[in-house]
């Protein structure tokens, strides 16, 4: 009985996460979404992609979901952007049905690139298609190297992975050469960015991927 309710809870999720691709396509707009764990470094992350566009002319918006607090969108206000802030008010990932009343409180004509900033858990985010075009893997050295070996669908359905913090990977038994075998196992395909998001962001190989991206969502 459970299991056939759950069944239908994510069929829906899946129906209308179709939809949201389906007029993202329309609009020719990009949308990815971060997942990793709290304190990966998803939010830093965002505020160097976006100061980055922007120099690029790119107009960004961004969808911040947490379980609480408005905390992440008030560190993206600076860029004078739209942002839309989901308050979980305590479930542990984000589902297409409130992606969708995001996207409606966008002009998505003047937008190029939608960023989620998913709940911080590297478990049930993977699990949800929110209609995005790809999901970002973000994980950090002071995580440990285990963890696409613990957590493997993220690793699995990411078509991109982060690997952030490197600046304190000499403060850390971080293997990096496991690290990189398991990811490689999981994930043949996903390109890997290294990045240390407070001083070095090393921001140029991620923005070229995202603006392939973006190229092959236009032409699509
Ligand atoms: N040393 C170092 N610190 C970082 C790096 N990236 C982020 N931080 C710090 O790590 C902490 C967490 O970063 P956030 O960007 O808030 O992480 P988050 O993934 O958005 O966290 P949640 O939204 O809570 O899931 C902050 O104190 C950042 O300043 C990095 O590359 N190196
Ligand atoms: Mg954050
Ligand atoms: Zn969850």
């Amino acid at each position: 009985m459970e299991i056939t309710v759950m069944k239908n809870i994510m069929g829906a999720n899946e129906e209308k996460a179709s939809e949201l691709r389906a007029l993202l396509k329309d609009k020719k707009v990009l949308m990815v979404n971060l997942i990793g764990s709290p304190g990966a470094g998803k939010t830093t992350i965002l505020e160097n992609t976006i100061a980055a566009l922007k120099e690029k002319n790119y107009s960004a918006a961004v969808i911040e979901g947490d379980v609480a607090t408005d905390r992440d969108a008030k560190r993206l206000q600076r860029f004078d952007i739209p942002i839309t802030l989901i308050n979980t008010d305590g479930a542990c990932h984000l589902e297409a049905l409130s992606i969708e009343a995001s996207l409606a409180g966008l002009e998505l004509d003047k937008i190029d690139i939608v960023f989620i900033e998913n709940v911080g858990n590297l478990v049930c985010p993977a699990e949800f298609d929110i209609g995005e075009h790809a999901k970002i893997a973000v994980v950090s050295v002071t995580e440990g190297d285990d963890k696409p070996s613990k957590y493997p669908l993220l690793f699995r359905e990411a078509e991109a992975v982060i690997l952030n913090k490197t600046d304190l990977e000499k403060y850390t038994n971080f293997n990096r050469q496991s690290f990189m075998t398991d990811v490689k196992n999981l994930n043949g395909t996903a390109p890997l960015f290294e990045m240390a998001s407070m001083d070095k962001p090393n921001i140029e190989p991620w923005l070229g991927w995202l603006e392939n991206k973006l190229k092959s969502v236009r032409e699509s």
